[in-house]
C-alpha cells in the first residue's frame, strides 16, 4: 500500500519533470520562432489605358501604360525581426526591387521568384521601389518596422 502511494506520488513528479522540461524548449522554440518572418510578394503587371493627357499643351489619347504593384503592398514587422520575402515577378520583363534604407537592390527576371532576406534593424516606414522603371508607372509598396 504504502510503495504503491510512493510509486504513484514520484510517477507525477517525473511526469511534471518532463513537462517542464517540455515546456522550457517550447518557449525557446517560440522565442526563435518570432524572430523570424516570411512574407510573399507577387509582382504583377497590367495594362491601363489612359483616355486623355495633356503634356505640354499636347493632347495625347488612349495611351497605354504598363503599371507593376506589388501584392500586398505593405509589409511589417517588429523590429529585430528576420525578414524573408519570397518575391515572384509575374511581369513579363524584369523588375527591381530596392529597399534603400536597408541597401537592398535586387533584380527579379521575368517569371522568376528569388527570396531576399534581411534583418530589420532599423523602425520606420521604408518605400519598396522598382530601380529599373520609371516610378509613376508602379505602385510602390512599403516596408513598416515598428519599435
Ligand atoms: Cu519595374
Amino acid at each position: 500500500m504504502k510503495i504503491t502511494k510512493i510509486m504513484f506520488v514520484s510517477s507525477i513528479l517525473g511526469l511534471l519533470l518532463t513537462g517542464i522540461t517540455h515546456a522550457g524548449e517550447q518557449k525557446a522554440g517560440e522565442k526563435h520562432h518570432a524572430a523570424e518572418q516570411n512574407f510573399k510578394v507577387i509582382m504583377n503587371a497590367y495594362d491601363t489605358t489612359i483616355p486623355e493627357l495633356k503634356v505640354e499643351g499636347v493632347t495625347v489619347t488612349n495611351i497605354r501604360a504598363f503599371n507593376v504593384l506589388n501584392e500586398p503592398e505593405t509589409l511589417t514587422v517588429r523590429k529585430g525581426t528576420k525578414v524573408n520575402i519570397t518575391v515572384e515577378n509575374k511581369s513579363p520583363i524584369s523588375e527591381g526591387f530596392t529597399i534603400d534604407e536597408y541597401e537592398i537592390k535586387d533584380i527579379i527576371k521575368a517569371g522568376e521568384t528569388k527570396v531576399i532576406s534581411f534583418v530589420a534593424d532599423k523602425a520606420g516606414a521604408f518605400t519598396i521601389w522598382c530601380q529599373l522603371h520609371p516610378k509613376n508607372i508602379h505602385l510602390p509598396g512599403s516596408l513598416n518596422v515598428i519599435e
